[in-house]
């Protein structure tokens, strides 16, 4: 949406004629500026305010608008009114890398940012997911140690894979994130052909007050496709945007890229004593367990008008439920809840909601107020509650719909223990049974090239032993190949 004619001349920001957009006042051809140039004075004074800060992390990102369609009828598990069959939905969608800064080339090896935004007649309701079904880490306590490491050293300023291996081969539970990482899909070709996953459990409630654990996969109908070292590095220095400009220009020439929701749906009561934790945000659910039921699909038909608006200026955020849906006991995800509205308050602004791009299609009535930028308001409308002046307010009580029961001693400790629970047992099954005998060389050879030149002792000695605790043979593979390039003798 632009706010200009632009058959129409320049304008100051008040609306009246700016005399000049290419020559500054001065006293004589040649001589000093004049402080009330309001033109020159404006422009300047805009241009050193351009940049909001960038995302840390998923700086490194772009986006489009898109529709939802629902397909099947989930309404047996959820009340959600955009879930409803054959409902329509406009939605907005940003992927990312994680670790890279705001120029950073697109085709570096990383976990890709899946964030959706669905503008529903309940409220927006937001999917921030990842590629991959599971995370690095299942603390949220951790989370901030994890992506100082994945960023920049504090002398040099330089990324570092010392760094990086340090904190994994020291936190086991990343075990079966890092075997994604280090797979084909940490290099996914374009974001047209990679899937989308919630990776946490979340909560859908029926109309019955009914409620269900849920996992949603966002499966690409374009396929899945990845590409191979030597072409991502390759693209790195050719073109940097290679995936921003995919998106573009496949939306542009009217190629629009969709995805197909499915979910997996356990029953409430079951979570209690599945084989795996469901809220380990480092676990999947099996598929046999429970399988997936299609729900719907939705197309990216719109590019941005504007980047800095609507995708620079996009706040996404897991505290974005609706009715009929929830979050579950992930400690991951109830740290999520809190984090990204306050990232978003310092990083856009106070009242970043009220920008168009991050608006409800419907109309809030909220007893919040004021803050920088402020622009809806009450206007005459009692600005407190309760109040009897007739402006309506919430005030319900007892349990809630989309809650679970929760009792016990306050302590600092992992979770309990399911049956299966261990670091390790899910990233063997990835590495051994899902990867074939060719993805296991990739792995192996991506994984060595990662340790030369700078992985130094004893991180080199902890990576080893993280990979032969993953996979005997693969732990021994990197091992033998990293002596083997780099000429060095095994102690
Ligand atoms: Fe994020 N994450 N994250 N994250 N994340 C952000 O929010 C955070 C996590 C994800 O396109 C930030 O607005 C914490 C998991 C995506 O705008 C920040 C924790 C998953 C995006 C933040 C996590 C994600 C973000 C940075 C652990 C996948 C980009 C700027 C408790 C399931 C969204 C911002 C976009 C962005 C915090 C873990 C995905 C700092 C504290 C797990 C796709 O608030």
């Amino acid at each position: 949406m632009t706010q200009f004619d632009p058959t129409k001349p320049s304008t100051t920001e008040s609306g009246a004629p700016r005399e000049s957009d290419a020559h500054s006042l001065s006293v004589g051809t040649n001589g000093p500026l004049l402080l009330h140039d309001v033109a020159l004075v404006e422009k300047l004074a805009r241009f050193d305010r351009e940049r909001v800060p960038e995302r840390s992390p998923h700086a490194k990102g772009s986006g489009a608008f898109g529709e939802f369609e629902v397909l099947e009828d989930v309404s047996r598990y959820t009340k959600a009114d955009f879930l409803q069959p054959g409902k329509k939905t406009r939605m907005l969608a940003r992927f990312s890398t994680v670790a890279g800064e705001l120029g950073s080339p697109d085709s570096w090896r990383d976990v890709r940012g899946f964030a959706l935004k669905f503008y529903t007649e309940e409220g927006n309701f937001d999917m921030v997911g990842n590629n991959t079904p599971v995370f690095f880490v299942r603390d949220p306590m951790k989370f901030p140690d994890f992506i100082h490491s994945q960023k920049r050293l504090p002398d040099s300023g330089l990324r570092s894979n010392n760094m990086q291996w340090d904190f994994w081969s020291l936190s086991p539970e990343t075990a079966h994130q890092v075997a994604y990482l280090m797979g084909d899909r940490g290099l996914p070709r374009t974001w047209r052909h990679m899937n989308g996953y919630s990776s946490h459990t979340y909560m859908w409630v029926n109309a019955e007050g009914e409620k269900f654990w849920v996992q949603y996969h966002f499966h690409s109908d374009q396929g899945v496709e990845n590409m191979s070292n030597e072409e991502a590095a390759q693209l790195a220095g050719e073109d940097a945007e290679v995936h921003r400009r995919d998106l573009f220009d496949a939306i542009k020439r009217g190629d629009h890229p969709s995805w197909t929701l499915s979910v997996q749906i356990m029953p409430y009561e079951e979570a209690k004593t599945y084989r795996f934790n469901p809220f380990d945000l480092t676990k999947t659910w099996s598929k046999k367990d429970y399988p997936l039921h299609k729900v719907g699909r939705f197309t990216l038909n719109e590019n941005p008008t504007n980047h800095f608006a609507e995708i620079e200026q996009a706040a996404f955020s897991p505290s974005n439920t609706v009715p009929g849906t929830g979050v579950s006991p992930d400690k991951m995800l109830l740290a999520r809840v809190f984090s990204y509205p306050d990232t978003q308050r310092n990083r856009i602004g106070t009242n970043f909601n009220q920008l168009p791009v991050n608006a409800p299609v419907n109309k809030t009535n909220s007893y919040d107020k004021e803050g920088s930028m402020e622009f809806h308001h009450s206007g005459a409308a009692p600005v407190y509650s309760p109040n009897s002046y007739g402006r309506a307010y919430q005030d319900t009580q007892g349990p809630v719909d989309n809650g679970w029961e929760s009792d016990g001693t306050l302590v600092r400790s992992a979770y309990s223990l399911h049956a299966e629970d261990d670091d390790f047992g899910q990233a063997h099954t990835l590495v051994r049974e899902v990867y074939t005998e060719e993805q296991r060389d990739r792995l192996v050879e991506t994984v060595t090239g990662s340790l030369i030149p700078e992985v130094e002792e004893p991180v080199l000695s902890n990576v080893f032993q993280y990979w032969k605790n993953i996979d005997a043979e693969v732990g021994q593979r990197i091992q033998d190949l990293y002596f083997e390039k780099t000429g060095k003798t095994q102690s």
